[in-house]
């Protein structure tokens, strides 16, 4: 047997186990938002990343500057709420824990982030949560630069959430000690998101 054949063997034997309950896996990769995809004509000039909230002074991060910090990679499954499931994603970019280094000290009590996006998109998402899972800042996609539809030029990505968490073209970040719904959140969508309890909907 190929050494591919093998690896394709052992992809299909331990994908039964990776999906959750009412997800199917897709090869391709759905494009999934509301409102339009932005573009950016010069993305040193438009595009930064403000962070306010519960720490000692807000920052912000030119498109340079963000570009500069060290950044680590992380292979994940994602899951759709609307039920397709993607395998072995792979992202580049800056991880939570590494952001907290080159940002001024959160206030005791911070547990919560809201990912602000462009044309208004939030979600929340628990500080602890963010850490544990290693959730990345990430702006590349199979060893390539986002493409426009799936984030450009940064989005977050959750880990073992559903994907709605993982908020494209991504502006903000505010760091809080009170939760506060994100946009599907708030439309219904169940705060936690774990795909293995099938936490679609808030009264899931
Ligand atoms: N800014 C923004 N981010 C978003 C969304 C959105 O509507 N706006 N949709 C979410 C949902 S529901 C999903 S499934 C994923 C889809 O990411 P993809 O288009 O790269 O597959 O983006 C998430 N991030
Ligand atoms: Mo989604």
């Amino acid at each position: 047997m190929s050494d591919a054949f093998q690896e394709e063997e052992r992809t299909i034997q331990s994908a039964a186990d990776r999906i959750p309950p009412g997800q199917y896996v897709t090869e391709k990769f759905p494009v999934l938002h509301y409102g339009d995809v932005p573009h950016y004509a010069n993305i040193a000039q438009e595009w930064d990343l403000r962070i306010w909230g519960e720490l000692e002074a807000p920052f912000r991060f030119s498109f340079a500057a963000f570009r500069a910090l060290p950044t680590t990679s992380i292979t994940i499954d994602i899951h759709c709420v609307t039920r397709w499931s993607k395998l072995n994603t792979t992202w580049e970019g800056v991880s939570f824990g590494e952001l907290l280094k080159h940002i001024p000290a959160l206030k005791p009590g911070v547990q919560f982030v809201v990912a602000h996006c462009e044309q208004d998109y939030t979600a929340n998402v628990p500080l602890k949560m963010l850490l544990e899972t290693d959730a990345l800042l990430a702006y590349r996609y199979e060893g390539r630069e986002l493409d426009p539809e799936h984030g450009y030029p940064l989005r977050l990505i959750v880990p073992n959430k559903y994907f709605w968490k993982s908020a494209k073209w991504l502006r903000g970040l505010e760091f809080l000690t009170e939760d506060r719904l994100g946009f599907w959140e708030r439309y219904g969508y169940h705060n936690n998101a774990d795909p293995w309890q099938e936490e679609r909907y808030a009264d899931d």
